[in-house]
């Protein structure tokens, strides 16, 4: 099985212990440090346990520095920063807390600059740590001098460059309380190498300064006059319906949302990040929206006449094309980020707060009243349920092949029903689509993806972060060919850690199958570019020294789903699925979410730029 190099161990290579210097007590006088120790130390201070990078010039006094604190900082040696950038953020989204990665100056930098913009689309607490070209030589173009700053501004919330260590204490508590605090998000210190280098004595009590940051936290007191405006039009409301989204599991929410949504009898809708939020069989949930949303549920949103957003940014693949958004609705905001709110689309009672807080008090200020006209409106909307059937529906849906994707959910499904220990990590495409559709969702931070930016080569790395963060779980990767070869390199990270907790699931298409659907539904079938190839990928995780299943029959996918589980280590399966196989419905690009196709359409669509080659 796994090889472990004992990465944590605790000793030099000189077999001697080293002791890391104490860190001093409150009220004793810290003795002078190097700033890559007082990186360390700070890190240690915001309650930091585990980092994800790759050293490289630039970051090695820091790297140094880290052998003297590595019983209490563990670091992960990933195979490539993106890798080490989503395993951060796959540690925060499973635990709430700041991830933290770290890369060199240059390419160490500019690799990690994709998984910073999926935590800021996704509003991911993360701490990306870089090292610098010496202060003397920024500006120069030295060797692997990158202006990772000026790259980072616009999807970061804060970014520092650190030329001077006096200001790192500081500057490290500010970068954890902007990562934290209001909507979550990725912030980036940038240090130069003479700063890792240089000795003082840190100030630790030197306060923040931040002028004009003051995000809401849940301690805030909410604008009661637009809650008892948005109570009122609850109590008004007919038919109304709560769209949850990722603020309600960041705010830790889903007591509040459960509560209100059972007190005011009000269906409740969750996005893809918001899954989870309400048990899936809980008689008021009602499943996901948008492009790839569930009939009843597009429905219910242009049919409703309140619509209670709450923690969700109104994405264009929810809305759809938003001008023609839930048109009889009166809206409710409920966001932590003001700028969200009327962005998109049009609100009439804004509440800027966190989720927790708001939601109790909405609940508060609803006067208890009849719910008759509500259950008249549920009703309806389960009948459309009924009549469109989607989950069964799909999964009866004629197998055209001897392993059908919904074969593969089926089967999770079974294994995951009467477990609790799990979650499950997905990437980005057709895969992605129907794990949110067919897989029972019941618990928060039990399905985390890629969603604001869609990053193939997501899943596996994030997974590795979410089993460091639990070992007690079992993460599944839920993951096609293509995005499982952007960053399958981490299989080698996996097997190094001896991580046993992550299972793999290829959901393998020889597609770049989201792609190709969309070919095949709006552009005359011309598969340019999306046919796809790979290793035997059984075989690549023996390689690695774990363990490899190939499944291309349904009726052996339940026996592998279950071998893997209880194998003690980790897996991955291979499951050969019928090539083209789509995802329904589907609401094509830019159209109301109304609009949806069940099927693929009668007259398929031609391209519409005539080939330059086509004989006259
Ligand atoms: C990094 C990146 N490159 C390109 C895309 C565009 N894209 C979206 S879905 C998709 C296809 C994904 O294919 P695969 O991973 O095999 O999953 P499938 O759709 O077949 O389930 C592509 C190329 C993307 N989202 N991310």
């Amino acid at each position: 099985m796994s090889r472990s190099t004992g990465s944590t161990a605790v000793r030099s290579t000189a077999g001697r212990s080293i002791a890391p210097p104490a860190i001093p007590a409150p009220g004793h006088a810290p003795a002078s440090r190097t700033g890559a120790q007082v990186m360390c130390e700070a890190l240690i201070r915001e309650n930091v346990s585990v980092m994800f990078g790759i050293p490289g010039g630039c970051i090695m006094p820091f790297y140094h520095a880290m052998w003297e604190y590595r019983a209490r900082l563990r670091h992960v040696l990933c195979r490539h920063e993106q890798g080490a950038g989503h395993a951060a953020e796959g540690f925060a989204r499973a635990t709430g807390q700041v991830g933290v990665c770290i890369g060199t100056s240059g390419p160490g930098a500019t690799n990690l600059v994709t998984p910073i913009a999926d935590a800021w689309m996704d509003g991911t607490p993360l701490v990306a740590i870089t090292g610098q070209v010496p202060s003397a030589l920024l500006g120069t173009d030295a060797f692997q001098e990158t202006d990772i700053t000026g790259i980072t501004v616009p999807i970061t919330k804060h970014n520092f460059l650190v030329t001077n260590a006096t200001e790192l204490p500081r500057v490290f508590r500010e970068a954890f309380h902007i990562a934290r605090s209001g909507r979550p998000g990725p912030v980036l210190i940038d240090i130069t190498k003479d700063a890792q280098l240089a000795r003082f004595v840190p100030d630790w009590d030197e306060p923040m300064d931040l002028p004009g940051y003051r995000p809401m936290s849940q301690r805030d007191d909410v604008d009661q006059a637009a809650i008892r405006a948005a109570a009122q039009l609850l109590q008004d409301a007919r038919r109304p319906v709560i769209l949850a989204g990722n603020g309600v599991i960041q705010s830790g929410a889903t007591r509040e949302l459960r509560a209100l949504a059972e007190q005011a009898g009000i269906p409740v809708i969750s996005t893809l990040h918001g899954l989870g939020a309400m048990p899936h069989d809980h008689p008021l949930s009602l499943g996901m929206p948008g492009m790839h949303g569930w009939v009843h549920v597009n429905r219910a949103i242009q049919a409703c006449d309140v619509l209670l957003n709450v923690g969700s940014r109104f994405d264009d693949r929810v809305t759809g094309k938003a001008s023609t958004f839930a048109p009889h609705a009166q809206i409710i905001h409920i966001d932590i980020d003001g700028a969200e709110i009327g962005k998109l689309v049009r609100t009439d009672v804004k509440i800027v707060a966190d989720a927790k807080p708001a939601l109790r008090s909405i609940a508060v200020a609803l006067p208890v009243g009849s719910t008759v006209a509500r259950q008249a409106w549920i009703h309806e909307i389960l009948a459309m349920r009924d009549e469109h059937q989607p989950r069964q529906g799909y999964t009866r849906r004629e197998r055209t092949a001897p392993l059908m994707p919904h074969d593969v959910f089926d089967a999770m499904n079974a294994a995951f029903r009467d477990r609790s220990d799990w979650r499950v990590v997905t990437d980005v495409g057709q895969h992605q689509m129907w794990a949110a559709q067919l897989l029972d969702w019941s618990r928060p931070r039990t399905h985390i993806t890629s969603g604001g930016a869609g990053t193939m080569g997501f899943a596996l790395p994030a997974a590795m972060g979410a089993a460091i963060a639990d070992p007690s779980r079992t993460i599944w990767v839920v993951v096609g060919d293509g995005g499982f070869q952007m960053t399958s390199c981490e299989l080698a990270t996996i097997a190094q850690e001896g991580l046993t907790n992550v299972k793999v699931a290829i959901v393998n298409n020889g597609y770049l199958g989201m792609v190709r659907q969309w070919q095949q539904l709006f552009e005359g079938k011309r598969y340019s570019g999306t046919p796809l190839t790979g290793p035997d990928f059984a075989k690549l995780a023996e390689a690695h020294g774990l363990r490899g299943f190939t499944v291309d029959d349904a009726a052996d996918a339940p026996a592998a789903i279950e071998a893997a589980w209880k194998y003690r280590g980790c897996a991955v399966i291979d499951f050969r699925v019928e090539r083209e196989a789509n995802v329904f419905p589907i609401v094509p690009a830019g159209q109301a979410i109304g609009d949806m196709l069940m099927a693929p359409p009668a007259t398929p669509a031609v391209p519409a730029v005539p080939s330059p080659f086509a004989q006259a």
